[in-house]
């Protein structure tokens, strides 16, 4: 998009990175003129890039020059929550903060809590110095667990490492299961890969209980009951065993304990499967037939799956199909969750971090997951002090954090001094005593690694600050500073970080080239080599067992009293043209979302009196949740889909969707079930 800029001045192209949490972490050519960038384009030479970006980051300057952005320090005036706010000078703002902060660590600092995620993915604007700066202090650690950490811990008990296939390899695969995944809307890179594929003959089936943008364009859809992947995975098991289509050679050689999950897997034939996974028993033996029989065979999973209490598990055994095919052995072959940890051997997360700075001290780990819960507890022997303080950046959790009614309760304590880092007046934002102004991508340098593919990129900053925003890692340091904090490592410039981050790349070719890829094995796993102690994929992991399927907190079969209440099972995927909870204040990208909604299948709708695009009320005993319904044929029969993740402000009656999720864990990982949540829907 253009924004006004003298016509007649030169444009000049600087490389940048997309910081946006996707998998996809596109390389970027920004183009200046006058002082002001007027379009953010994908790198053409970038492979998985190849010179397209989503609707949503091509929309970046209009974000980053919009009229909301907050381009002072601003100090609360109103009650919290009410948005209402004075400039004060930073001066003013980091003496009063400081002053605030030390008091209270000197009589505790573990009641300081920093509360981060990844509204950037960059290394340096987000655990660098701000790391550096709570270990300093002492202050409680972060249980970053709101997005990955289920599937994340589960495939680390698997392989070892959160590794997979390379994504430029799709195009080679003639089977893709995508599973819990809307590619086209939140991993739009790898679909060209898959389109690729699919125009060489290769079959697509997507595994996913809304019919989604991707799955309409997907040769195969089986809309499963949410949570039932892991019973799904066992049956796909079972006719692998029975019809005799494993690699035994594989297995033999690179898989350890098998045969404690073959008796487990045989208890669940294809009839059994669609009972709990709500579709035929056909569809199972179907869909394990093209997965035993097409070569190679590709699986493309993502954390839709692993959002309910069973994740983990389902997970788990979701990554060992290839393994028990030998998927892996050829190219295109394989499967891909994550691949953050191929970046171990380039990024030196200590270094940047400085987890040294703790010295002997052992502060408690407060899980990010449920901070509802944690911001309105007392001190205690097991919990430790209250929270005192928050300080939050790259996070909005008043509107992502589940079970709302309790966050927003936590944040309006009197008695809580927050601090909040933003480019907007976000939902949390409005409930800080002071919020400071940040910059974003366009004006701070950072490295980038991604979760998606395997290059590390570089940002470099295309224009200065706009007003008095300052990059995160400027502000820590300010903070620290003020608070007499004197490591020098705290003083560290964002140059320094960068070259500390990647201490092995050749950083000048990094910074001129803005991307470079990283060596790894053409194909990772065809002859073992996992990242466990012996190389072999491991079923019987230490402290989890053999994986089984767990069935959902909430649902008919095994909470039979609720669901006769709440008989719908919600979930709750991000809208294509925001990214979580960012974006949503973009006009133009809210505009073509419209405006808050829950999907319902027709029957259900009848079934309640409910027309399309009537105001409904969504509600369990969590709360209640005021929107739209769009009926019709993306959500299966008992399920419907309340998307996300809007800002509560900017809702019908000032809440979204996470006024209903629970603040219940998943079986690994202590990561929440955001998808795990059983809903009744009536008109308003
Ligand atoms: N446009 C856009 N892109 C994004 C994001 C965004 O908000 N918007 N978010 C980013 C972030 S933070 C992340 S973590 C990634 C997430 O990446 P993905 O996990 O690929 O993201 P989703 O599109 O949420 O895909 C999840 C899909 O799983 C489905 N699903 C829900 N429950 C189940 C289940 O029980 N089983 C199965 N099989 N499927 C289920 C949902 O309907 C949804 O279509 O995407 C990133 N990309
Ligand atoms: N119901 C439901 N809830 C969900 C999900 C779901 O699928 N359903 N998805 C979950 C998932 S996967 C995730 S990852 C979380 C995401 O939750 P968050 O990580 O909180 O993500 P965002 O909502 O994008 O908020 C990021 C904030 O960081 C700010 N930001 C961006 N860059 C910078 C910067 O450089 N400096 C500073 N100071 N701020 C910056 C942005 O303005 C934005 O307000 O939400 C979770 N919540
Ligand atoms: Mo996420």
């Amino acid at each position: 998009m253009n924004t006004e800029a003298a016509t007649d001045a030169p444009i000049t192209t600087v490389r940048g990175a997309c910081p946006h949490d996707c998998p996809d972490t596109c390389a970027l050519k920004v183009s200046v003129q006058g002082g002001r960038v007027i379009k953010v384009a994908g790198d053409p030479d970038h492979p998985p890039t190849h010179g397209a970006l989503c609707t949503k980051v091509s929309r970046y300057p209009e974000r980053t020059y919009h009229p909301e952005r907050v381009l002072t320090p601003l100090k609360r005036t109103g009650p919290k929550g009410s948005g209402q706010f004075t400039p004060v000078s930073w001066d003013d703002a980091l003496t009063d903060i400081a002053s605030r902060l030390g008091a209270i660590a000197a009589r505790n600092p573990e009641a300081i809590l920093p509360y981060s995620y990844a509204g950037t993915m960059g290394l340096l604007q987000g655990e660098s110095i701000a790391a550096r700066f709570f270990h300093t202090l002492g202050a409680s650690l972060l249980d970053r667990t709101i997005c990955a950490n289920a599937g994340g811990e589960a495939l680390v008990a698997t392989y070892g490492g959160k590794i997979g296939m390379h994504l430029e390899d799709y195009a080679q695969a003639q089977l893709i299961l995508i599973w819990g995944s809307n590619s086209i809307a939140s991993n739009l890179h790898f679909w060209t890969f898959a389109q690729q594929a699919k125009r060489n003959g290769a079959t697509l089936v997507c595994i996913d209980p809304r019919r989604t943008e991707t799955a309409e364009k997907c040769h195969q859809h089986l809309a499963i009951q949410p949570g039932t992947d892991g019973a799904l995975a066992l049956g796909l098991m079972h006719e692998l065993i029975t019809h005799g289509w494993l690699d035994e050679d594989y297995i033999a050689r690179h898989v350890d304990g098998f045969d404690k999950l073959r008796p487990k897997a045989l208890e669940w034939p294809p009839e059994r499967v669609a009972q709990v996974c709500g579709i035929t028993a056909d569809a199972v033996r179907h869909l394990a037939r093209a997965y035993a029989t097409t070569r190679p065979a590709a699986i493309r999973l993502n954390y839709g799956m692993q959002r309910c209490r069973g994740g983990g598990n389902a997970v788990r055994l979701i990554a060992l199909l290839p393994c028990l095919t030998g998927a892996w052995r050829q190219r295109g072959g394989g499967l891909l969750l994550s691949a953050s940890h191929w970046f171990r051997g380039a990024v030196d997360a200590a270094a940047l971090q400085r987890p040294d700075l703790l010295g002997g001290k052992r502060p408690r780990t407060i899980n990010m997951s449920t901070i509802g819960d944690d911001l309105l507890r007392d001190a205690s022997p097991t919990f430790g002090p209250k929270v005192e303080a928050v300080v939050v950046y790259n996070s909005n959790p008043v509107a992502v954090a589940p079970d709302s009614q309790k966050v927003v309760a936590g944040f309006q304590r009197a008695d809580l001094f927050t601090v909040v880092l933003e480019h907007f007046l976000t939902d949390t934002a409005d409930h800080a005593d002071y919020v400071l102004p940040a910059t974003t991508q366009l004006e701070h340098l950072d490295v980038h690694t991604s979760y998606g593919h395997t290059y590390v990129l570089i940002n470099h900053p295309a224009v200065p600050p706009l007003g008095q925003a300052l990059p995160n890692t400027e502000i820590f340091r300010r903070l620290a500073a003020k608070m007499g904090l004197t490591d020098p490592c705290l003083q560290d410039s964002d140059e320094a970080l960068a070259r500390q981050a990647v201490p092995s790349l050749d950083f000048d070719r990094l910074s001129s080239q803005g991307w470079v890829k990283l060596p790894l094995p053409a194909l990772p796993f065809a002859d073992g080599g996992f990242h466990t102690p012996h190389g072999k994929a491991i079923v019987d992991a230490p402290g989890l067992g053999v994986p089984d399927y767990v069935p959902p907190y909430e649902s008919r079969s095994s909470s039979p009293e609720l669901a006769r209440r709440f008989p719908l099972a919600m979930i709750s995927p991000p809208a294509r043209h925001f990214l979580n909870s960012t974006f949503v204040n973009v006009t133009s990208l809210r505009s073509i979302e419209g405006e808050p909604l829950v999907e319902m299948h027709p029957d259900d709708a009848a079934a309640r009196g409910i027309a399309d695009g009537q105001l409904v009320r969504v509600f369990n005993d969590r709360g209640s949740y005021r929107c739209k319904a769009a009926v019709g044929s993306r959500a299966r029969p008992g399920v419907v889909n309340g998307l996300g993740v809007w800002w509560r402000k900017l809702g019908v009656d000032g809440t979204n969707v996470n006024e209903l999720t629970s603040q219940r864990l998943t079986d690994i990982g202590r990561a929440p079930t955001f998808y795990d949540c059983l809903v009744e829907v009536a008109p308003a």
